[in-house]
């Protein structure tokens, strides 16, 4: 393992070369952490709110500046990598202030500090996706002993946008937290890639997200797609240390157990995309 900056962006150009349970867990994510639709109860991103000041965000650019490559996977391959220290520990304890429920939508908008926040993981992202990148939804997940929730196979489909104008290869429009969501071409996820930073060890135990390796590769995947995928799949628990992040694809499947000794696993989910969307379509929230 070494610095990020040369391991991870010299693999990449090297190996360059070379649904529906998901949906029930956000709406019962929703009703139970009981946020504005934008989230903006203080009881839910008061913490984030207050935290990082202009001065700090320089400092978090300083902060960590080596991730280390779990050289294991490969995000071309594999759909998924996992970096470690990718924020001090420190940086994890102060992130992990926001402590309140085990679910929040819309964390761009209402957290000025995590849209500031979105910025510093954008290095990891900026190799895979280019310099445009830019995160296009936030949002928090926690597990604890009252809400060990579980969460089936699926992959992410759905994108938020400002406002609905039904256009062409656009469908399965729903509302969550009062933001519309859409499930926009495949080419449009292809080019997107979320960061999930881990304020928590997470430990096999712990109810860690699993993933089927190279899932991401053939698109939207059927119900009997999905059915094979999980009978012959490779199944990957990610396992990622206070500070370290998942990167994956969105079209990768994944899934979460609840967890056996279950403790705070706190999560900060960042999408990031490189593109305006098409036919007047906006994302709904973005960080640059
Ligand atoms: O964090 C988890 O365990 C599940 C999250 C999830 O399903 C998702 O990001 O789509």
């Amino acid at each position: 393992m070494s610095g990020l900056s040369i391991t991870y962006s010299g693999l990449l150009a090297v190996r360059e070369r070379r649904r529906l349970l998901a949906l029930l867990w956000v709406q019962s994510v929703n009703l139970k952490v009981g946020c504005s639709p934008h989230g903006r109860d203080a009881g839910c991103c008061g913490a984030f709110g207050n935290w990082l000041p202009e001065v700090d965000r320089e400092s978090m650019e300083n902060d960590c500046p080596t991730g280390s490559l779990d050289e294991r996977f490969d995000l071309n391959r594999d759909g998924f990598v996992i970096l470690t220290d990718v924020v001090s520990a420190s940086r994890a304890d102060a992130l992990a202030g926001l402590g309140a429920g085990y679910g929040m939508r819309n964390l761009l908008r209402a957290c000025p500090a995590v849209a500031a926040l979105a910025a510093h993981p954008k290095a990891l992202v900026v190799s895979v996706l280019g310099a445009d990148a830019f995160a296009a939804r936030g949002i928090y997940f926690d597990k604890l002993p009252g809400a060990n929730w579980e969460v089936a196979w699926h992959q992410d489909l759905s994108i938020a946008v400002a406002e609905r104008i039904d256009a062409p290869g656009f469908g399965g429009w729903s509302i969550k937290r009062g933001v519309p969501h859409v499930q926009p071409p495949v080419a449009v996820l292809e080019r997107m890639l979320t960061v999930r930073l881990h304020m928590d060890d997470c430990a096999a135990d712990n109810g860690p997200l699993r993933v089927l390796r190279g899932s991401h590769a053939q698109g939207r995947l059927t119900d009997e797609q999905i059915e094979r995928w999980k009978q012959t799949g490779e199944e990957v628990a990610c396992l990622v240390p206070k500070g370290g992040a998942l990167l994956m694809r969105p079209l990768l499947l994944h899934a979460s157990a609840p967890a056996e000794n279950p403790r705070h696993r706190r999560v900060i989910h960042l999408e990031y995309a490189t593109d305006p969307l098409p036919h007047g379509l906006r994302w709904f929230e973005t960080a640059r």
